[in-house]
Parts: structure tokens; sequence; C-alpha cells
């Protein structure tokens, strides 16, 4: 059963019971249904409690149900609070740890609601592009005010139990044990009637309407392309303007209508994607991890000094080895620079500053790390320099270590084979700056110990990042990918786009960069390094040589103040240049090429299909395990807009055969060659099917 039910003395019990967050899908639902209807038949029974088994009281609506018949089958979560409204014995929800979303609006359909401290009180379902759709933009305000449910709704942060306490939303807090506090509790209210009900309360706002439009345009204004945070302002105001039963139609109609969004059906993608990540079909769930209490990172650089703060945040200690002083100072004085400019932000406390850099130890001795529980090295991206440390490494490190490298596209078994411990060996591939983007990406060698597998992709959730596990190839899975993308933007510079139409276009697409305002923060001669290799590695795969051409200037971005812009002193802003558009239309007549007008769809298309297709060969060749995985890896590392899902997710909306069409139609085009479609975009498109 995924809820029991038990009698106490008066007082029956209802215990969600779905692991692993008491998801009210239709089975719980139906359990409850059942247990009021038990406790209602049972004279002996005076009152009825309805608490959650495990690590919550409910996280809400069971998710995986939407969009399926099983979420609007019956009975519904609003029978359901129906039911409990309703009940001639009064009904005491016992909450703790997590009540969000549905099993919050659950309580709130219950005359009573106890309370441990701590718990976690939500309506996060704007972060799935949707609302409330149980009545909670009618019930909470009620309780809590018109303010504190419209933060609370809007941005779907949880609240601490303790700060709501002092509001209509609970009857007690309980410091002692739920359980015995809740069925005192329900023993004292059991003949007290009427019985008190959240829609039978009035919302006071003096004023409303001023604080109303002040919120719809501060919403509009943060909303950016989800419709969902405007929706859930309305229906708040529904809970002041409208009769509660007027109210609960309109929320219910808003509910509907964003649910079957695009933007909602991406978020929860997401939401999924990012937990799907985690999970490998040949790694079991309960792989022993081994245990990571201290970390050492090799090279203080930008990097190096990024990915320790990482581990200081999460409270691991860090030794930082440079071979010079110099470099482990100015290592380490950037650690403090970073930390003292957050605090200035008003972001870290004096506490927690002082607390990190009391992790940090810097070193220019090898032996003095040997100890750590895993080592990353963030040296220079050069097989012969990752030779001599990983050979140092296996000399120094205990056995046990984790022996990891930042490389961002060098072979990883390779490099476990420097040691006489390939097991040990991963890739850690950060993404910079490295204690502030989400992804990172998790290279598996052939040797690669499961249980050092389980421990990193633990450790990974531990310091806050999406941990998405690649293969070992060429640039992984982000870089390999992005290569094709960089290659589409050199072709189209030369068939006749600018750097600024391509960047407006992708830009409007959604992305947080286009490809040439992003190569001028990166620093475009990293590519021209990497390109230089695949000259040699790959004649056969063609590039335009814009990039080139514009390297050869020197100018590598906007740490040599030009690149495919001009930039001025202390100006981060991206300024069109005259320079680069001439060298550009000029390359163009030197390759004969006569220049033609490309459409911002057309500059999309190409762009984002080129990831579309390379990711096809990266799924069909086992490098990335999922689809969804390539999409967390664009999401959280490549500025793709959430609420188009990822690469992956928006091929499927778009339709596999209408992505196949447009490529068969590029490759009749200049450099046609590139439009290969892969045979695993061709399949699924060819039987109707998606990638996810
Ligand atoms: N439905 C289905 N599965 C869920 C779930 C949910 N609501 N919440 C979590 N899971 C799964 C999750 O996929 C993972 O699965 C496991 O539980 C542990 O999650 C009408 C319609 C509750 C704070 O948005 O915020 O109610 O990977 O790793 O870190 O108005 O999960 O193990 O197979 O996140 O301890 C509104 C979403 C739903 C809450 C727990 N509720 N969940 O965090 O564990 S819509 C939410 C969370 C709704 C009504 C509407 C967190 C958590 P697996 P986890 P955690």
């Amino acid at each position: 059963m995924t809820a029991e039910y038990k009698v106490h003395g008066a007082v029956a019990v209802i215990t969600l019971n779905n692991p692993p967050v008491n998801g009210l899908g239709l089975a719980t639902r139906t359990a409850i249904v059942e247990g009021l209807r038990q406790a209602q038949h049972d004279a002996a029974v005076k009152s009825i409690v309805i608490t959650g088994a495990g690590k919550a009281f409910s996280g809400g609506a069971d998710i995986k149900e939407f969009n399926s018949p099983k979420a609007l089958a019956e009975p519904t979560l609003h029978t359901v609070i129906a039911a409990v409204e309703n009940s001639d014995k009064p009904v005491i929800a016992a909450i703790h740890t997590v009540c969000m979303g549905g099993g919050l609006e659950l309580a709130l359909g219950c005359h009573y609601r106890v309370v441990s401290p701590g718990a976690q009180i939500a309506l996060p379902e704007v972060k799935l592009g949707i609302l409330p759709g149980a009545g909670g933009t009618q019930r909470l305000p009620r309780v809590v005010g018109l303010e504190m449910a419209l933060n609370m709704i809007v941005s779907g942060t949880p609240v601490a139990s303790e700060k709501l306490v002092k509001t209509k939303l609970f009857d007690e807090l309980v410091e002692g044990d739920l359980m015995t506090g809740a069925l005192n509790f329900a023993e004292r209210v059991a003949a007290t009637r009427p019985l008190p009900k959240v829609r039978d309360l009035k919302v006071d706002y003096p004023n409303y309407e001023a604080f109303l439009q002040f919120s719809r345009n501060t919403v509009k204004a943060m909303a950016g392309p989800f419709p969902a945070p405007l929706k859930c302002v309305e229906a708040v105001a529904a809970s002041i303007t409208k009769k509660f039963d007027d109210g609960i139609a309109f929320e219910r109609a808003l509910f509907v209508d964003l649910v079957q969004t695009t933007e909602s059906k991406a978020l929860r993608h997401a939401f999924f994607g990012e937990r799907a990540a985690s999970k490998l079909p040949d790694v079991p769930a309960d792989t022993p991890m081994r245990s990571i209490k201290s970390v050492a990172v090799i090279g203080a650089g930008t990097m190096g000094g990024g990915i320790a703060m990482n581990f200081l945040n999460a409270g691991i200690p860090v030794t930082i080895l440079e071979m010079k002083q110099e470099a482990l100072d100015k290592g380490l004085a950037t650690i403090r620079k970073n930390y003292e400019n957050t605090m200035k932000k008003g972001k870290l406390t004096q506490e927690k500053f002082d607390q990190r850099l009391s992790l940090i130890t810097g070193t220019m001795s090898y032996e003095e790390i040997g100890q750590a529980d895993l080592v990353i090295e963030a040296v220079f991206e050069d097989m012969g320099v990752k030779e001599t440390v990983f050979k140092k490494l296996d000399e120094v490190m205990k056995p046990g270590a984790i022996l990891a490298s930042n490389t961002s596209t060098l072979d990883v078994d390779q490099i476990a084979n420097f040691t006489k411990r390939p097991q040990d060996v991963i890739g850690t591939h950060f993404f910079s700056p490295a204690n502030v983007m989400k992804l990172l990406e998790i290279v598996r060698g052939k040797a690669t110990a499961k249980d050092v597998l389980a421990t990193t992709l633990a450790l990974s959730k531990k310091i806050k990042k999406t941990g998405v596990v690649s293969g070992v190839c060429d640039g992984f899975i982000g870089n390999r990918m992005i290569e094709q993308y960089s290659r589409q933007a050199g072709f189209l510079l030369e068939q006749g786009c600018l750097p600024e139409q391509v960047d407006k276009a992708v830009e409007k697409f959604g992305f947080a960069m286009g490809p040439f305002r992003m190569g001028d923060l990166a620093g475009n001669d990293i590519g021209w390094y990497i390109r230089k290799r695949r000259y040699v590695e790959k004649p056969e795969v063609t590039y335009s040589k814009t990039a080139d051409l514009l390297c050869e200037l020197g100018r590598f971005g906007q740490k040599t103040s030009a690149g495919w812009y001009d930039y001025k002193p202390g100006d981060r802003k991206a300024y069109p240049s005259t320079v680069v558009n001439d060298m550009i239309i000029k390359h163009s007549a030197d390759l004969g090429i006569e220049r033609k007008k490309i459409s911002d769809a057309e500059i999309v298309e190409r762009l984002v299909y080129a990831l579309v297709n390379e990711a096809a060969n990266i799924l069909d060749e086992g490098i990335a395990t999922r689809a969804s995985d390539i999409d967390m890896v664009y999401l959280t590392g490549y500025g793709f807009p959430l609420f188009r899902g990822g690469p992956m997710f928006y091929a499927d909306t778009v339709g596999l055969p209408n992505v196949v069409m447009a490529m068969e139609k590029y490759a009749k085009g200049p450099h046609g060659e590139a439009w290969q479609v892969a045979p695993l975009l061709a399949r699924l498109a060819a039987e109707g099917k998606t990638f996810n």
C-alpha cells in the first residue's frame, strides 16, 4: 500500500508511504481516500492524523505521472483534498522534513496542521513551469497572507517551518517526537466544532490592487520566456478578488494551460534529467564509495583555484600544489579575493569566509599531498605535462586515492596508463569559472573502477555540480559537440554572415551567448590550438579559415582587448569590428564565394542541428549514457536555453524528421559533407521515435 492506516486509541493515523518522497500518485491518493472512509465508518475514531513515512511528509504530486491518464484519474488531488476538508471528524496534518507542492496543498485542506522544526515548506511548482494546481494559490494566502504567499509561489523557494509558526498555517510547532505531539493534539481537538476550514478564511490586504500591479510588473521583468510566474500572480490575485470556488476554478484553468506548455515540459525534463545523470546502468546504486575527507589540487591557476573553491565551499580541506612560490601565492591570493568579493556582495558571512580559508593549504612538495583521498590535476593541457604529473602522483599518492584529471579533451585512458593504478584514474572536467559553472563532465576510462565512478558522482552532488558521465573520446560530450557548432559558425561567416548577426540570432533563440562572443570570452586561441592539432590528425575535416586568420592577427578575444569584436578598456561590451568584418568579407572574396543573405532561422538551424547530429553519434557510440545527459551538459555548461530543454529535447519538440529534412537541405550546399546525418538520428526519425 502507498498509505498505511492504523488506529491509535481514538485517533486514526494515515501514513503516506510512497518512497522516495511520498509523491501523491494515483495509488497514494486512492489509499488516502480509503483511509478517510475507514476512519469515517469507525465510531471509535474521533480524529484523524495524516503524516508521511521516511524523508518527507510529501514532495507533492507525482511529477512522473504528468501528461499521463493517471494524473487526472480519480481520485484527483482535488477530490482527496475535498474529502479531507469535508470530513466530519477533524483531520490533522503532522508535517516533517519536506512538505511541498501538492503535499502542502493536502495539508492546507486539513483542519489543523502541526509541524516539526526545520521542515522545508514550499509550493515549488513554478520551477516546473506550472503553478500550484490543487488549491495552493487560494488557500496559502488565507493562512500566511497575500505577500508571503505570493513570494513563496512565484519563487518556489522553500521556507523553514519555524518561520511560519506564527501564521495560521500551523497550529503547533512540535519540538519533540512528532507523532506523539500529533496524537496529543488530535485528542485535544477531537470534539472541537465547527471544524476550521482554510477556505472559510479571508485574505486581507489593504490597497491590494497596487500591490498586485507592482507584483505583475516585477514578475514580468524577471520571468523571461517562462509563462508560469506571471500566471502565479494572477492565480494568487484571485484569492482576494474572487470567491473561493471561483478562485479554485480559475487556478485550475491556468494550471491546465501551463502543464501543456513546452516550457513546462522542458523544466520537468531538466528536473528528471539532473537526477537521471547520476545513474549508470552498470554501476549499482549501492556500490560502496571511497571516503573523501581531503582533496589535493595540482595547479593554482584559474582552473585549479576554481576547482579548489568547490571543495572548500563543501567544507572539504584542500592542499593546493604549485611548483613556484610566486604562482602558489598568486593562486591563494586569488581564492581569498574571490571570497572577499562574495562577502562584499553579502553572499558570504565572515564566519564562512574564515572557515573556508582555514581549510586551504598551499605547498610546493608532492610529498605533502600523498595522504589526500582525491587529487585533481589542473595543469597545462598537454599530454607530456600530464604524463609527468601522473607519474609523480602514482609515486606519492596513498593506495586507494582517486587520481583525477581536469583535462578538457585529452585521452583519459592514455593518462591512466601513465600510472600503475588505472582503475583509480578518472576525468573530472570542470568548466571555467570552475567555482561557478554547474557542469562537471566525469570521464570514465576503460579501467576506471565502479566505486571510483560512484564516489565521483556522489561527490559532484556534494559540491553542487551536475555530474554527467562521459566515455573517452576527443572532446568528451560538450566540446565534441561545440566543435561542430563552431565549424558551422565559421562557414556562416564565409557564406554571408558577420559575427554580430550570428550571435544575435542564437541569443534570440535563447543561448546565453553566441559563438563569437563566447569565443572572445573563453579565448579564440584555445580553438586555434585544437584546430591546428585537428588539421594534422583529421585532414579530411574541413574548417573555415576565418578563425585562424583572426588568431593570426593576435585577436584572441577579451584577454587581448580584441577578438571577433573590439573591446574598450574596462568595458566588457563587444563592439562590432570593422577590421574583422572587412577581413571576413575579403576572405569570402579570396575563396571566390559570393556572399549571400542568410536568415536567422537558418543560422539557428545550422548551429543547433550541428549539435544534435554530433550528439546522436555520441549517444550511438555510448559515450553518453542517455539523451537527457547530453541535454544536461548543454543546459548547465554551454548556456543552452532552459525553456527549450536542451538540444535533444529541442530536436524532439521540432520532430526528428524535420531535423533530418533540414540537414538534407544543407547537405546540398557548401561544405555539405558536414551534414552527414548520424545513423541513430536517421533511424529514430524513420521510426517516428524521439531521443528522450
Ligand atoms: N514526483 C516524482 N518524483 C519525485 C518528486 C515528485 N514530486 N520529487 C522528487 N522525486 C524523486 C526524484 O526524481 C528522485 O528520484 C527522488 O525523488 C529523490 O529526489 C498539484 C501538480 C522533494 C526536495 O516540485 O524538490 O505538486 O532519481 O534527489 O534532494 O500543485 O525532490 O531517486 O529516482 O531531489 O532529498 C511539486 C520536487 C510537484 C518537489 C527532495 N513538488 N522535488 O529532494 O531528493 S507538482 C516539487 C524536490 C505538484 C500540485 C502540483 C526534491 C525534494 P530518483 P531528490 P532530495
